[in-house]
């Protein structure tokens, strides 16, 4: 029964490197470069019949692994939305303090949930059905076709989140998420929609563009840390590989280029490539509407 357990994480969404993924002779007979390998192979399959949608988008989540639509929503509609946004944020009850160092775990509330990355608070309101949210953004028929077309996947506004990401001090408790790094083995996908402009202060996402391809030179590098962290347990075996910018330049990937952005802009990543959080003001809010994607790695349909 064990046995079976673990074949089938094998084809499963795990990245932690526990039991069979985790075992050092799978991997240095090249474990985690086969599930690299096949989920893209899945992944070109589970967008195939979607080719004739969004042609200029698919095209620039394929070339770079990020789509940024500006001036994605009317006027008028960004504009309530927008207003909707800070009302439902300014209602939402304090948010407890921190009472731990690093990634924390997800506190539910009836709202929806906070998190702290490090020092970094971020608040997860849930979207309302009657809201102007819900009508104008996750209800978009031009969002349901980007879905399709980039992830092969049906868009669910129950995914969809308020959301109020707020700077916290790095001298005192580091946000993991300003490393530079990737979320997961496989193509899987975050999005943004921006109520406000995103400048430095905001601490922009940024994106290494095109690292969400597969090379032989990324490969490698990911058999050598597939390696490393199966063989060595005091290492994070989290499976969210952290580069620095040498790594980054062995596998001759760009630098994370940070996203500043004006208000009423649509961006979707591919958070396969390699990302990281700006590092904004302390106490400086970047807000909007988030939704994460995360397709099953090993099945092309019926999600
Ligand atoms: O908030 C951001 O800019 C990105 C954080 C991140 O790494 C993620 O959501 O995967
Ligand atoms: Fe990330």
């Amino acid at each position: 029964m064990n046995v079976i357990k673990q074949i089938l994480a094998i084809v499963s969404n795990q990245k932690e490197f526990v039991g069979m993924i985790g075992n050092p002779i799978a991997n240095r007979f090249g474990l985690h470069i086969f599930r690299i390998l096949l989920s893209d192979g899945i992944c070109r399959i589970r967008t195939l019949p979607f080719f004739f949608l969004e042609r200029v988008a698919r095209q620039s989540l394929a070339k770079d692994g990020i789509v940024i639509i500006e001036n994605f929503l009317e006027d008028a509609e960004f504009r309530q939305i927008k207003a909707e946004v800070y009302q439902q944020l300014a209602a939402l009850p304090p948010a407890l303090d921190n009472t731990e160092l690093g990634f924390g775990k997800k506190m539910a509330h009836e709202y929806g949930f906070d998190r702290y990355d490090g020092g970094t608070l971020n608040r997860f309101a849930r979207v309302a059905d009657d809201s102007a949210t819900c009508r104008f953004l996750t209800k978009n028929p031009r969002l349901s076709r980007l879905t399709l077309a980039l992830f092969g996947l049906r868009n669910r506004p129950t995914k969809y989140f308020t959301y109020e990401l707020r700077h916290g001090d790095e001298s005192t408790n580091p946000d993991i998420q300003k490393q530079v790094h990737k979320d997961t083995f496989f193509h899987t996908y975050k999005l943004w929609y921006f109520v406000d402009a995103v400048t430095d202060d905001q601490g922009p996402f940024a994106y290494s563009l095109g690292s969400q391809r597969s090379t032989f030179k990324s490969l490698s590098w990911e058999y050598q840390m597939s390696c490393l962290v199966s063989t060595m347990p005091s290492l994070n075996r989290g499976g969210s590989f952290r580069a620095s910018n040498a790594d980054l330049q062995h596998m001759n990937y760009p630098l994370p280029c940070a996203q500043r952005l004006p208000a009423n802009t649509l961006v979707i990543a591919d958070t396969k490539g390699f990302h990281c959080r700006g590092n904004g003001l302390t106490g400086t809010c970047r807000i909007g509407i988030y939704a994460n994607f995360r397709p099953l790695a090993f099945l092309p349909f019926f999600h």
